[in-house]
């Protein structure tokens, strides 16, 4: 019984190029904090990552990988429901449906469409363009109350919220229209080269990302040569953008907040901040590769979650369809 009145939370993350630092302090602690309070639906969204070229072989091997890593960091398959987005057939098929309630205009506005396109100006298929709407379905096949994401998908719940209203508007109460949910430190990681732009897995530069996979070492050197300004004092300020990212990042680790940060290096100089700052980070990642490593080689375990998982969102996800198609008069034999 108390199961049924928690509220439920939906979000998902793309399989491809590992998990960066900026995915796990936006996003995937998150994910792994909430679970006892919220009943959780996390899927790797195999689907989304179709909008940019993969090689099958390795697409295969990141959606395990991508999976484990999820294990790893504390998503509890007792607790939430882990699944392959392609695995449930009802995300294709609310896409199509939700496209049909989706305006050209409003997808034209995506600031990440018009990133992502100027990025690849070789191949920008319908499917980037369309891309929100198949979030969106993943969203509402689930009657999700709560999006946690980072701050650059905002754009992408508000436009769900949209056309969830304006399919109930039209056919009667059919989608519970959600909320984002944003983490209070670290929303949003910047490149450590280019602290105006997101950390990004898809940065030619390594050395702007830390990814949950990088080694002590690779670890300790990016922050050593992350951007800074040129004076020495850790706090906040004009043109101290690249500081303050790192400050941002050792809160999001440690649980400090800038004030206290600021108290704990008041005179000690960026040498020492940064020293200090890789230490956590480290702490926080060396016990997650270990736990990654030991999922990643155990496939029985881990294709067995990832079927149990298919099978209980399918089940949720049928209905909600169902009470979709019913309400636009199609599939009529149900
Ligand atoms: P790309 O950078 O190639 O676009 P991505 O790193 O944003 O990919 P996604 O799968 O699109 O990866 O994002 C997964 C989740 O991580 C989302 O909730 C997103 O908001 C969050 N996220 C991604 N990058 C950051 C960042 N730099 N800071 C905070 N959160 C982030
Ligand atoms: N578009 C998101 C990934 C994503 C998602 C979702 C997040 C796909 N479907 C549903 C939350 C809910 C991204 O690029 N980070």
């Amino acid at each position: 019984m108390e199961e049924a009145s928690k509220k439920r939370v939906f979000s998902g993350i793309q399989p491809t190029g590992g998990f960066t630092l900026g995915n796990y302090l936006g996003a995937l602690k998150n994910w792994k904090n909430i679970q006892d309070e919220y009943e959780c639906v996390y899927s790797v969204v195999d689907l989304h990552a179709l909008t940019v070229r993969n090689d099958p072989a390795t697409l295969r091997r990141q959606i395990r990988e991508a999976c484990a890593m999820l294990l790893a960091l504390g998503i509890d398959p007792h607790k939430s429901i882990l699944f392959v987005q392609s695995h449930v057939s009802a995300h294709a098929e609310l896409s199509w449906l939700l496209s049909c309630y989706t305006q050209f205009g409003e997808l034209s506005r995506m600031t990440q469409f018009k990133d992502k396109s100027q990025k690849h100006p070789d191949n920008i298929n319908a499917g980037l363009f369309t891309y929100p709407v198949l979030m969106a379905a993943d969203i509402l096949l689930y009657d999700t109350d709560v999006v946690p994401v980072g701050a650059d998908q905002k754009q992408h719940v508000e436009l769900t919220r949209d056309v969830a209203i304006r399919f109930n508007g039209l056919y009667g109460d059919t989608f519970r229209v959600p909320e984002p949910l944003f983490t209070r430190v670290a929303a949003r990681v910047m490149s450590l080269q280019d602290p105006a732009a997101k950390m990004s897995k898809s940065d030619p530069n390594e050395n702007a990302r830390i990814m949950l996979s990088d080694s002590s070492e690779a670890i300790v050197r990016k922050i050593k040569r992350a951007v800074t300004d040129s004076g020495s004092e850790v706090c906040r300020g004009e043109g101290k953008q690249g500081v303050e990212n790192l400050m941002s990042i050792y809160g999001g680790v440690t649980g400090r907040s800038f004030e206290e940060i600021e108290e704990e290096f008041r005179g000690r100089g960026y040498g020492d901040f940064k020293a200090a700052v890789a230490d956590a980070v480290v702490a926080e990642l060396q016990p997650l590769q270990q736990e990654y490593q030991r999922i990643l080689s155990d496939r029985g375990y881990l294709d067995g979650v990832l079927k149990e998982g298919s099978e209980r969102a399918s089940s949720i996800a049928r209905k909600v369809l169902s009470r979709a198609q019913k309400r636009i008069g199609i599939n009529i034999f149900r």
